[in-house]
């Protein structure tokens, strides 16, 4: 009987079990959230968002074509892990006052090379990607990445880490814009994933743009620390829902719109 209903039981099915388990993480704790912790507060209310998300991701991959199946499930994967995450950070915001560096990096360093394998499935869907795309969307993120590490978690001065942060974002954005991902894209794509691949473009430049102005206010601009971390921790969190939960929802609607296409 049981394994009955595991063969017919779908995909939507698992995945929402599965989320149910990992909401049960969301009330564990956090019991002392005061009423003016504004930062807090915001960590609570995207920790929903971006289990709520989750849930549509995963749910909505049932209406969509076989080939844009792949990314709803990446988009899902991201607000997954970016939902635990935020339960871990938002416990060490609320009882400790202090930025969760760790948490938001170990996030970040999975996310954003699925976000960049996004990039390489839209144009995937519709036409053949050399390898070396993703390969040089990896190393500009590793970069990116890294120095951040380097200077938040006090590696190295603020300020040399910063500049390698930002020479790794300088090279994606070549690479979306000048390099063979945005070629491929003007040549082969319909006018659709075109739009998409343009939005998602757009949100790399000014939706990635909101963490380097995260980190100067949060190390650079010699403010009181408490100031500081309040300011870096609201920017991130405003940048994450943005560029997390915006972003599937870019890729959910291009998917829905180019299934419905194809199918009439
Ligand atoms: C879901 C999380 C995302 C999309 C995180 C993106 C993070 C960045 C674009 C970080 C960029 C940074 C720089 C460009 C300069 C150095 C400091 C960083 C790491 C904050």
């Amino acid at each position: 009987m049981f394994n009955e209903i595991l063969s017919k039981a779908k995909v939507p099915f698992w995945s929402t079990l599965l989320l149910g388990l990992t909401c049960t993480n969301a009330f564990a704790s956090s019991s002392t959230l005061e009423p003016d912790d504004f930062v807090g507060i915001s960590f609570w209310l995207i920790s929903m968002a971006l289990v709520a998300s989750t849930f549509f991701f995963f749910l909505e991959r049932d209406i969509v074509s076989t080939k844009w199946k792949t990314s709803l499930t990446v988009s899902g994967l991201v607000t997954l892990i970016a939902a635990v995450h935020y339960f871990y950070m938002r416990d060490v915001w609320v009882l400790t006052g202090s930025t969760p560096t760790v948490f938001r990096y170990i996030d970040w360093l999975i996310t954003v090379p699925l976000l960049m394998i996004e990039f390489y499935l839209i144009l995937s869907a519709i036409a053949k990607v050399p390898a070396g795309v993703f390969w040089r969307l990896m190393i500009g993120t590793l970069v990116m990445l890294v120095g951040g590490y380097l200077g938040e978690a006090g590696y190295m001065a603020v300020l040399p880490a910063f500049v390698i942060g930002m020479l790794g974002w300088a090279f994606i954005l070549y690479e979306v814009f000048a390099g063979e991902a945005s070629k491929i894209s003007a040549k082969s794509a319909p006018v659709s994933v075109q739009k998409a691949f343009n939005t998602m473009r757009w949100i790399v430049t000014i939706g990635w743009a909101i963490y380097p102005v995260g980190y100067y206010f949060g190390y650079l601009t010699g403010q009181d620390p408490k100031d500081s971390a309040n300011l870096l921790n609201i920017i991130y969190n405003l940048a994450d829902v943005l560029n997390k939960i915006a972003f599937g929802l870019i890729i959910w609607n291009v998917a829905k719109t180019e299934s419905q296409a194809t199918k009439a």
